[in-house]
């Protein structure tokens, strides 16, 4: 048994797990990556000691960073996942019977790899036929690939070290060149108690490409900062409306949580103004 400090940089606040046995870690070329097992959370998967999914709370992130904008879209086919390493995005991404194609983007293969051995329930989708694997970082994928998609899911790290670039203005342009007409992108973009600056500058950030662009939370219990937001922008759709009937086998996301889970008009502009907090 050992304890695990989390130090996660972009926090002002760390967590102490108490009683873990360390399954698995590893050095790769990127960084630290450790599998770790513990009595309430299930298997956590930890990043350069940042813990980034748990077993018994995984699916409220990843059903919440995929279905807002899958079932905002009239009928995604092409997606593309940037970051999300660990496959859960991609899980929920082809539970869409419309998806023909998925591409996973994420700098550091191993992180696919080792989840797919220690916690198959999150990287289980990831031998799907449909799923092509491109280890690169994601402006290099975007400036070096032409293709198209309906469906952008940007399901990263913490803006700190290589996903940084991930939440720039410049980045953002990328994604809206690889766009269709009717084409939504959705960002993880931190806590709403400790990162309202960086939720504000993810908005502004959007809202130089995209004509549409909104905030939607979640609660999850394992990132310090709880208040969990999702950047979510579109050329042409209004994203606070479902498009489709959910789809069957979810364990939390339905109707009345899409049309829940978005910011009141006068939060997302206190938010977007610098005084919400
Ligand atoms: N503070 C940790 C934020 C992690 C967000 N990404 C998680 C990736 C899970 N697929």
């Amino acid at each position: 048994m050992s304890d695990l400090w989390e130090s996660d940089p972009f926090s002002p606040i760390g967590y102490y797990y108490k009683d873990l046995t360390l399954l698995h870690e590893e050095l790769s070329d990127y960084q630290a990556v450790q599998i770790y097992e513990h009595s309430f959370f299930g298997r956590m998967l930890v990043l350069d000691g940042v813990v980034q999914l748990t077993q018994r709370d995984e699916h409220f992130y990843h059903e919440m960073i995929v279905h807002p904008a899958m079932h905002a879209h009239p009928n995604p086919k092409q997606v593309l996942v940037i970051g999300g390493g660990d496959g859960g995005s991609i899980r929920e991404v082809l539970r869409h019977p419309s998806v023909e194609a998925a591409v996973l983007v994420d700098i550091d293969g191993r992180v696919s790899d080792v989840v797919t051995e220690w916690i198959p329930s999150v990287a289980s989708a990831l031998s799907d036929s449909r799923v092509e694997r491109q280890d690169q970082g994601g402006a290099a994928f975007l400036e070096s690939d032409q293709r198209e998609f309906d469906v952008v899911i940007i399901d990263s790290t913490d803006p700190v070290g290589p996903a940084t670039e991930l939440f720039e203005s410049a980045f953002y342009a990328q994604v809206f060149l690889r766009l269709r007409d009717d084409g939504i992108v959705v960002t993880q973009s931190e806590s709403l108690h400790f990162h309202s600056d960086f939720v504000r500058a993810v908005q502004q950030r959007m809202a130089e490409q995209f004509p549409i662009v909104d905030c939607y939370t979640q609660a999850l219990s394992t990132y310090a900062g709880n208040w969990w937001t999702f950047s979510i922008a579109s050329k042409a759709t209004d994203t606070r409306i479902s498009a489709r009937t959910p789809i069957d086998g979810l364990r939390y996301y339905d109707a009345e949580v899409h049309r829940a889970a978005f910011l009141p008009q006068r939060v997302l502009k206190q938010v977007r103004s610098g005084t919400f907090l």
